[in-house]
């Protein structure tokens, strides 16, 4: 192929009909085709997903769908569980910590089922038979409108391709037109490492069929159907061997449909091969302007819910993989813009109601042998995945994720009883489309029975956006049930006669001293969970007038939870030992839970925690895997500290030019997160801290711009969520709130902390909050205080509270702030 990349000033496209508005505020925009994975570019309905490599002669869409995943329905609780867990118990009690690995190895570890793999159903290609004299290259991603687009010349033609994955239409639209009539001439053909049959049914019709692979000896099972149905205005189409050849064509029209076996994590009863031509067939006579039509109004009605905006600057001129390698170096504040709303356009596109929630890489993966299965790690990384989804206004996205919790209240109910002889619920640290809930891995990385109590926390939070009581009765008895677990699983421990969880480990961190074995009793972050969990159940269950006898016991439990401790480092430790070391710079910050995505700890009421939390990333350094560093940016939002958030989201906005493994993060040309390699919750999570730096609503009170980095002057937001059922748009000058204005769905006191003196216009006067917040949303819990080590020398900081307002609200009205 002849190719010239167009050069950004000169590249206006010939024709008046094609021409391109080259780049923009909502746009991912290259000047060449993608040459790896990580530069294609990705668009998704939550089930089907295609990357979009743009490539004129050969275009390729690198095909997934949701739900097939190597092996089938399965289980992996280890049956030994009940003979080894006191021998296990009193080994982490007495300091024999590698002994207690050993055993927990040979009797809770998976006996061979470590997870499935989400798998890929291939590529389209599009054969263009090496296009000449390709001119004037341009391809982008408009996020606003969920299309990717491919424009070039070729011989004074100018071609157009446009690629969406419909909501509505529940296919794959692929658009190919020219300036010129019948100049579309191009063979279609699928293919793919997991295909049986590969072949053209008819000459408009291509049919790709498969199962997926044997893993850890369980057998592939789920069966798929790819159909891409032709559709030529002008030329015509041959069988061409397993292809179909399209010539002389106007206009070309390809629609991908996709469909597995797949009914749901116990049963593979689907019939693909109809599910795949009924969408065929009801899609296929709708003119492309009506599946335009419907895509857009579908997206875009979560899209637009938020709007960001921080200025722009020349930067912006730039192609998409130039700003990021240029980032660190000039001021572009419209790529964090964009990076931000990426976040939200990849959680639209991987995750809706009714389908399978974000998987590691969401639901892009080109591998049949994925990092880490591209399956759920449910020690944060999921977890990850639905932090922006309520704040930015997405809380539709956030259903997958909670109907995933109600099925593994299920499965680990068996696994609780199977391997620990308990009630309740109980899931470890991963899980997969089949829902299993045992110990993966090994015990080092997988004997974390905390995983049902961390995707716990998912569903009381999103009812304190909502206030929707109904939804809180439906996941009501989950919640019960986990805690349920807890309460025949704690155990006393010998020396403070603490209620701890044990065999367990502070995700994936060894502390020094302790045999090469994570394995420990009472780790922070799971009692910090612990008590958030109960805290939580026994709140639902107030409001819900259930369980009245259920609240002393749960009472009992809280007041026996270990408190926080503050080691000698002046650290918030991470286990019940004082064992962190000062140099450890481990990616995990477990025990940092309590500061966010909890309240635990935050500036206004536990000074001294704040302090320890502060000194355990400072130890811990910024730069690291690409979540880590989202997380990062979260948490350094709630030390209220802007620069250091906006540094970190520097470091995760560093180009990784290749894909690869490593663990120094970035970000790859198309914008996926660089753990590396891509895995997609260092986008999700900084999109979620972007957030947190410009509203926080978890310390009894909304706080405005808590953490607004000296460089972001001027800005604004609108469209995000508070709890209470409140809705905020922002504006800033000069470092200052200029108009505030609040949109009250539940009614109730709405209590707001702002950065300098507001007036409300109108009548109601705004009263400087004194006490409690009498909006129960904003409830927040009684820490116990934490104990401090003799050799710790504390550094508590003040924080100047001058400006924390009062006042009433009614259901949609609309309150208006003004700077004084
Ligand atoms: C956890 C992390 C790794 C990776 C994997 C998917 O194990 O420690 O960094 O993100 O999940």
């Amino acid at each position: 192929m002849n190719f010239t990349p167009c050069l950004f000033t000169i590249c206006l496209l010939t024709s008046g009909l094609f021409l391109a508005q080259k780049g923009g505020k909502n746009k991912l925009w290259y000047d060449k085709p993608a040459k790896q994975w990580v530069e294609a570019l990705p668009v998704g309905n939550g089930r089907l997903a295609a990357m979009v490599y743009g490539d004129p002669s050969k275009e390729k869409l690198q095909l997934n769908e949701s739900t097939f995943w190597s092996g089938g329905p399965s289980r992996n609780d280890n049956p030994d569980g009940p003979k080894v867990l006191d021998s296990i118990r009193y080994y982490l009690f007495n300091g024999n910590y590698k002994r207690a690995q050993i055993l927990a190895d040979r009797g809770l570890t998976a006996k061979s089922l470590h997870g499935s793999a989400y798998q890929n159903i291939g590529d389209l290609t599009l054969d263009f038979n090496d296009l000449s004299d390709v001119k004037n290259y341009y391809r982008e991603l408009d996020i606003e409108k969920a299309v990717a687009t491919t424009t070039f010349t070729s011989s004074g033609i100018t071609f157009k391709r446009e690629v969406f994955a419909s909501v509505p239409d529940n296919v794959i639209v692929i658009k190919l037109s020219s300036d010129k009539k019948k100049t579309l001439s191009f063979t279609a053909g699928f293919n793919g490492e997991l295909k049986k049959n590969t072949k053209a049914i008819d000459p408009n019709t291509l049919q790709m069929d498969g199962l997926s692979s044997t893993l850890d000896g369980i057998q592939g099972q789920v069966k798929f159907n790819a159909l891409a149905k032709v559709i030529n205005k002008g030329g015509k189409t041959l069988v061409s061997g397993n292809g179909i050849s399209v010539s002389g064509a106007d206009e070309v029209l390809i629609l991908v449909s996709m469909a597995t076996n797949f009914t749901d994590y116990r049963t593979l009863d689907t019939d693909e091969v109809l599910k795949s031509r009924k969408l065929i067939e009801s899609a296929q006579n709708k003119p492309f302007e009506t599946l335009f039509k419907n895509h857009l109004a579908a997206y875009q009605k979560y899209f637009k819910r938020v709007y960001f905006d921080l200025g722009t600057s020349n930067a912006a001129a730039n192609p998409t993989d130039i700003r990021i390698k240029n980032f660190v170096t000039s001021y572009d504040p419209e790529l964090i813009s964009l990076y931000y709303q990426f976040g939200r356009y990849l959680l639209i596109s991987s995750s809706q109601p009714g389908g399978q929630p974000a998987n590691l890489q969401g639901i892009w993966n080109n591998s049949n042998k994925p990092a880490w299965d591209s399956k759920y790690t449910i020690n944060i990384n999921t977890e990850m995945n639905y932090w922006p989804a309520e704040k930015t206004g997405l809380p539709e996205m956030h259903e997958p994720l909670v109907q995933m919790v109600k099925d593994l209240s299920e499965s680990g109910k068996e696994t609780a009883k199977t391997m620990y002889n308990s009630r309740g619920w109980v899931a470890h640290h991963n899980t997969d489309i089949w829902r299993i809930t045992g110990v993966v891995d090994f015990a080092n990385a997988g004997m974390w029975p905390m995983g049902g109590a961390w995707l716990s926390q998912h569903l009381w939070d999103k009812y304190l956006y909502s206030g929707d009581l109904n939804y809180l009765r439906s996941v009501y008895p989950v919640l019960k049930s986990a805690a349920q677990f807890y309460e025949d699983f704690l155990i006393e421990e010998p020396t403070h006669h603490w209620l701890v969880v044990s065999p367990s480990m502070s995700p994936e961190n060894i502390p020094q001293g302790h045999q090469g074995s994570a394995l420990a009793a009472g780790n922070t972050m799971d009692n910090q969970l612990i008590f958030d969990l109960f805290t939580k159940t026994k709140k639902a269950a107030q409001l819900l007038h259930m369980d009245d006898d259920k609240i002393p016991v749960w009472n009992t439990i809280i007041s026996k939870l270990p408190p926080m401790q503050i080691g000698r480092y002046r650290q918030l430790q991470e286990w019940m030992g004082d064992w962190d070391d000062p140099k450890d710079n481990h990616r995990h910050v477990s025990h940092l839970y309590g500061l966010f995505p909890s309240n635990q700890i935050n500036p206004f009421t536990t000074p001294e925690l704040t302090d320890a939390a502060r000194t355990v990333l400072i130890h811990r350094g910024d730069v690291s895997t690409g979540w880590s560093m989202g997380w990062k940016v979260n948490l350094w939002a709630k030390l209220l500290d802007g620069n250091h958030a906006n540094k970190l989201i520097k470091d995760q906005l560093t180009l990784v030019e290749k894909d690869g493994w490593g663990s120094k993060g970035g970000t790859y040309p198309n914008l996926f997160d660089a753990h590396p390699p891509f895995q997609i919750d260092g986008n999700f999570g900084c999109t979620s801290g972007i957030t947190e730096m410009l509203l926080q609503t978890q310390n009894g009170f909304i706080d405005i711009l808590p953490a607004l980095p000296d460089e972001w002057k001027n800005g604004n937001i609108s469209g995000l969520k508070a709890y209470g059922g409140f809705e905020i748009n922002i504006i800033w000058e000069n470092n200052k709130a200029k108009e505030i204005i609040i949109k009250s769905t539940l009614a109730g006191n709405c209590r707001l902390r702002v950065p300098n003196e507001m007036q409300l216009t109108g009548n109601i006067k705004l009263k400087k909050a004194e006490g409690k917040n009498p909006n129960l949303f904003f409830d927040t819990p009684e820490i116990k205080i934490p104990l401090i080590s003799k050799e710790a020398k504390l550094n508590p900081t003040e924080i100047k509270n001058e400006f924390i307002y009062d006042f009433p609200t009614e259901p949609g009205k609309i309150y208006k702030l003004k700077m004084k």
